[in-house]
């Protein structure tokens, strides 16, 4: 136990942890309880760590409430993909389970290069488990308090540095796994044995969720300032020679508490491929023993790189981990949306990214998009790669299956030429109905906020022009609002804070524009603002750019000092 956890009162989640004998807690127990749907108080939160959260319908909550009926609990699922890489075999079985055994039908792609099942009743979740194993996916440690599903820049061109990142992202995840076996115990029936130790997240893991990326510039699709840990490779002759490392980022905050804010990852320099494991460890072994354990609104690796000082917390990686960073190489990032459409890799395959509106893969009544997916996996001879911009890459095609994969995805709406490029630009989370964090909607209201979005670029004669938009349903900001050129983060029912002025390349956070309006209001400064913008701008100067460099809303430089002030 660190000093501060001797003298301060831990957090709640700190007792259940250390209690739950290595995550196991009772949650067999609760399998079998058929009298409610959900799990007890302790369990609810650690099944979190077996990739799983308890949620219900909050549109039929009220109804069922009348009829004096428990919420209609259920679970989503969220799965372990480093880099979003999946089988075609592995696409089919996922399908099949979303159709036939959850209450939604869908599978969610979400802004972390992974798969949401939502509404998998309790009798249905041991076995959802079982077949995902058997197809070779598992969903240890895509939430609660420890790293997360890695994500891996999905860049199908260069097809031999994307292999090689892709490989350095799945040994991050396996490195930085719990090694506890709760999960094939409870979920698979696997022989009962005695956990001892975690040796890297420790008995207790970690204060807070921990995330991390293996990017390959110029692409930043994985927004590296929305993460705690950043490996971004360098290469040289387009072999990667080694990593820039960046700490500390995240976009988190609450309404009203600004001892919360987003804030973007700092430099610690460049360090060799042999060492990446090692440090890898280390910066999370320094945040589990200097995190904060008491207030878990201040407990991610942002906080304690603003709490301890940027270069102490980097002194003591070196030190724990025997290596020292060199000056960082020189790389940039220029863009972060998907190439939708096809592209001719290095190695002569061709990829087609699909352009999948919020991740949501569901057969819609003119867009049977499950349907078309599940056609193409049937005779696919290559992989899927999920972005971290909730689109689907069909990936690997030889020239000979082109045309067919193609008409496929053309007949069932994949490929859908009127989608705009805002449309493309433009991301939300899932808000509600599922999420229970909820306060207003996000990807039910994107489609009409973007029509109407669409409307106001078309008036003012630049229809094909676009803004890097994203929607929220909180301050949580799960679809990466903070750091988008306009982002609309939930306040209440139909209210939102807007929040201008991130860039293109995802390296600025955006500033506080309006607070709590509805539609008509946001809608009329938008008119405004894209008027002006597109008579007053630079040559290529995107909107987040023109509204700092007109003074519209202020820079964010130092998001600890600039986001409030
Ligand atoms: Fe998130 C919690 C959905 C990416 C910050 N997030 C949630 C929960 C699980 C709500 C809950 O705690 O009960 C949401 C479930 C909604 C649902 O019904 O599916 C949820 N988060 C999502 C997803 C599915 C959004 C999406 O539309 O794709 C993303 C899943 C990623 C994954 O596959 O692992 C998702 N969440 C993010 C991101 C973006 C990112 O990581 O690139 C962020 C901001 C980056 C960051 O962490 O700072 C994010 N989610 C949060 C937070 C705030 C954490 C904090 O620092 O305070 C919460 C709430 C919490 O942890 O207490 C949260
Ligand atoms: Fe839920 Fe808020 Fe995340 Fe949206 S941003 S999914 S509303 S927690």
């Amino acid at each position: 136990m660190s000093e501060q956890d001797k003298t301060v009162k831990l957090s709640d989640n700190e007792r259940l942890k250390r209690e739950s004998n290595f995550l196991r807690g009772t949650i067999a127990q609760d399998l079998k309880d058929e009298i409610t749907g959900g799990f007890t108080a302790d369990n609810f939160q650690l099944i979190r760590f077996h990739g799983m959260y308890q949620q219900d319908d909050r549109d039929i909550r009220p109804e069922r409430a009348k009829q004096k009926l428990e919420p209609l609990h259920n679970v989503m699922l969220r799965a372990r993909m480093p880099g979003g890489i999946i089988k075609p075999e592995q696409w089919l079985a996922i399908d099949k389970f979303a159709g036939e055994k959850t209450s939604y039908g869908s599978i969610r792609l979400t802004t972390r290069q992974t798969f949401q099942f939502h509404g998998v009743l309790k009798p249905e979740i041991k076995g959802m488990h079982q077949l995902l194993n058997s197809v070779g996916i598992d969903s240890i440690a895509t939430a609660g308090d420890v790293n997360r599903n890695v994500l891996c820049t999905t860049n199908p061109v260069e097809s031999e540095l994307h292999q090689e990142a892709y490989e350095w992202a799945a040994k991050i995840s396996e490195h930085l796994l719990p090694k506890t076996k709760a999960y094939a115990e409870i979920w698979l029936n696997g022989e009962k044995s005695e956990t001892t130790e975690e040796p890297i997240l420790g008995s207790t893991y970690l204060p807070r969720k921990f995330k991390t990326t293996v990017t390959i510039p110029p692409n930043n699709e994985v927004d590296v300032h929305a993460n705690d840990l950043n490996f971004v490779a360098i290469a040289d002759n387009g072999k990667l020679v080694g990593f820039n490392v960046l700490v500390g980022g995240g976009l988190a905050m609450t309404h009203g508490d600004t001892a919360t804010y987003p804030r973007k990852a700092d430099d610690f320099g460049f360090i060799a491929l042999e060492d990446t494991l090692k440090i890898a460890e280390h910066v999370v072994s320094v945040q589990r023993d200097w995190g904060n354990r008491s207030n878990r609104k201040n407990a991610k690796t942002k906080y304690t790189l603003d709490r301890v000082g940027s270069d102490v917390f980097k002194a003591e990686v070196e030190k724990r981990a025997g290596v020292s960073f060199a000056p960082s190489r020189p790389y940039e990032f220029t863009h972060r949306g998907d190439r939708i459409g096809w592209v001719e890799g290095i190695d002569g395959k061709h990829h087609l990214t699909l352009f999948i509106q919020s991740g949501r893969i569901l057969d819609y009544p003119n867009k049977p998009l499950k349907t078309g997916c599940r056609k193409i996996a049937e005779i696919h001879q290559g992989d899927f790669r999920m972005t971290a911009n909730q689109n689907l890459i069909i990936a690997g095609v030889p020239a000979d299956q082109k045309a067919i994969i193609e008409k496929i995805a053309r007949e069932h709406g994949l490929i859908d030429d009127k989608d705009t490029e805002q449309r493309k630009s433009s991301m939300a989370c899932v808000s509600l109905p599922t999420c229970p964090l909820a306060m207003a909607e996000a990807e039910r209201y994107l489609p009409s906020l973007i029509e109407k979005i669409e409307g106001l670029l078309a008036k003012h004669g630049v229809p094909n022009d676009s803004i890097i938009m994203r929607v929220v349903g909180c301050p949580n900001g799960c679809g990466r609002a903070m750091l988008a050129e306009a982002g609309l983060v939930g306040k209440g029912p139909g209210k939102y804070n807007v929040y201008l002025g991130g860039n293109t390349e995802g390296t600025r956070i955006p500033k506080l524009y309006l607070e709590n309006v509805g539609e008509e209001v946001y809608l009329e400064a938008f008119d405004k603002l894209i008027g002006q913008w597109v008579s007053e701008r630079n040559e290529g100067e995107c909107f987040g750019d023109f509204v700092i460099r007109k003074g519209i809303v202020a820079e964010v430089k130092v998001s600890v000092t600039d986001f409030y002030a």
